[in-house]
């Protein structure tokens, strides 16, 4: 690491102290970026490096709100609008008792990169709050929403910034948070993402982020040789992203052979496919966040506190949460001849298991490049709105799939210009960076 690199890398550690995550995501990127400072150092002397890692701006805000019983709980919420150089700040909302301004900060940052690589004018943000939904009613839920979107309404807009889902924030959600905005506001615009179908939504956004994870996946195996009919693969997580990979795998004669949750993961031999695949979503409305309900649905083998790592498989996709793979795990991987890791959860690699799958070749995708699916249906929900025009079906999963591949050959592509061919860590990072960069030095000092 460059004397430069490591003194932005430590001021930002010293700066953020207690963001173990946003320490961890800025790291990763700032080694991709090492070789493009040394080819530009125009980049140094703009600072863009350091103007990168400080959010535009950052919002906490108090979120009080009345339980079913009358008791009043208090929970707290955010907005971290990170860079809005390429257009409004844009990323989801996350509804999870670890959430912290640290994690929010990483998932932020991501963010950026991410929206860049999508092609679409979307800047990066995130937000969300320690709200834990498990267990709540309905209307718990709704006066949740409501009061978070009484602070949260004077921050976005249509042209500002634009939230969505995440992890525990899906379509009720999303509605609810909605429903106040317009109270507030007296206007119905396309403030959020992720609506219902009768109010503005797109077709395919809820299949989005999984389906786009699978067509990742499937240009990654072409340069291979390879396909996804006939391969096994090993999903974490039961919720939207898992539910959609899912689907698509299903679709293209693939085997999906495991699911995970909070209480151990599930290995169903004969596949996960047609009713099972709807359970899914039952089970995630259910709010019980326990995966072990579908082992005795179905009788397969649940094995209680683990990850579905050690499973024989093809593939893998992650697509619970940050750190699920730990070193053991891509070791375990490895072991069991997998050929690819695809992230569809936001860095769901920690570090040191990112080496040892970096060491071997197989195939890897970081985050940034095979999620993009999720936020780039986002994007096509927005031009939607903008045109107060909604496409077919068909039409918005032709341009997620022209997308995803258009991100899977710009990492190739990057990679191989920057020197390290085949490492679309690395070619995600800097073909995402370049172009932010380039649209702050366009906008002078911001
Ligand atoms: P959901 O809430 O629908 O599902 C999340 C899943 O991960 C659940 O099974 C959940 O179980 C599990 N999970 C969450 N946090 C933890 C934790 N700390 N420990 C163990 N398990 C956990 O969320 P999504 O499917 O939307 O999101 C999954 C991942 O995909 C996240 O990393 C998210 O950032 C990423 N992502 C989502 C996109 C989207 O469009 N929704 C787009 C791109 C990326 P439980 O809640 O019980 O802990
Ligand atoms: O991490 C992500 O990209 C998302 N949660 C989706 C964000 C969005 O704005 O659709």
């Amino acid at each position: 690491m460059s004397e430069y690199i490591e003194n932005v890398l430590n001021n930002v550690k010293a700066q953020n102290p207690n963001e173990p995550e946003f320490h961890q995501a800025v790291e990763e990127m700032l080694i991709s970026l090492e070789v493009v400072l040394e080819r530009h150092p125009e980049y140094k002397h703009a600072k863009i490096l350091e103007r990168m890692v400080e959010p535009e701006r950052s919002i906490s805000f108090r979120v009080p709100w009345m339980d079913d019983q009358g008791e009043i709980h208090i929970n707290r919420g955010y907005r971290i609008e990170m860079n809005s150089a390429i257009g409004p700040y844009k990323g989801g909302l996350r509804f999870h008792p670890s959430v912290t301004r640290g994690i929010l900060k990483f998932l932020a940052f991501e963010q950026v990169f991410k929206n860049s690589l999508t092609t679409l004018p979307i800047g990066g943000g995130k937000g969300g709050s320690d709200f834990d939904p498990k267990g709540k009613s309905d209307n718990e839920v709704m006066r949740f929403c409501q009061s978070f979107m009484t602070e949260l309404f004077r921050y976005i807009g249509p042209n500002v910034d634009v939230p969505a889902g995440d992890i525990g924030v899906g379509g009720r959600e999303i509605g609810f948070l909605f429903g106040q905005y317009k109270r507030l506001k007296n206007e119905f615009t396309g403030v959020l993402t992720g609506k219902g179908i009768s109010w503005g939504g797109s077709l395919i956004r809820p299949e989005a982020t999984g389906y786009g994870a699978v067509y990742f996946v499937n240009e990654m195996l072409k340069t291979k040789g390879e396909e996804i009919e006939g391969k096994t693969f090993a999903i974490s997580g039961f919720g939207n992203v898992a539910w959609g990979a899912t689907k698509k795998i299903d679709q293209l004669g693939g085997k999906v052979v495991t699911l995970s949750g909070p209480d151990g993961f599930i290995y169903d031999k004969d596949g996960i496919n047609g009713e099972k695949i709807d359970y899914m979503l039952k089970l995630r409305a259910s709010a019980n966040d326990r995966i072990k309900d579908y082992a005795d649905k179905y009788k397969v083998d649940f094995y209680e506190g683990k990850r579905p790592w050690s499973v024989k498989v093809d593939v893998a996709i992650p697509c619970a949460t940050q750190n699920e793979i730990m070193e053991d795990d891509a070791k375990e991987l490895l072991k069991n001849g997998c050929i690819c890791l695809c992230e569809a959860a936001n860095m769901p690699t920690t570090h040191e298991a990112y080496k040892i799958i970096e060491e071997s070749h197989i195939l890897f995708s970081p985050g940034k490049a095979s999620n993009a699916g999720g936020v780039a249906t986002s994007g096509l929900e927005m031009s939607q709105n903008s045109m107060r025009f909604p496409w077919s079906a068909e039409e918005v999963d032709t341009r997620l799939h022209e997308i995803m591949t258009r991100i899977h050959d710009t990492c190739v592509e990057t990679a191989e210009r920057f020197g390290t061919p085949n490492n679309y860590l690395n070619g995600a990072n800097i073909a995402g960076f370049l172009k932010v960069a380039d649209a702050m030095i366009d906008q002078g000092l911001v």
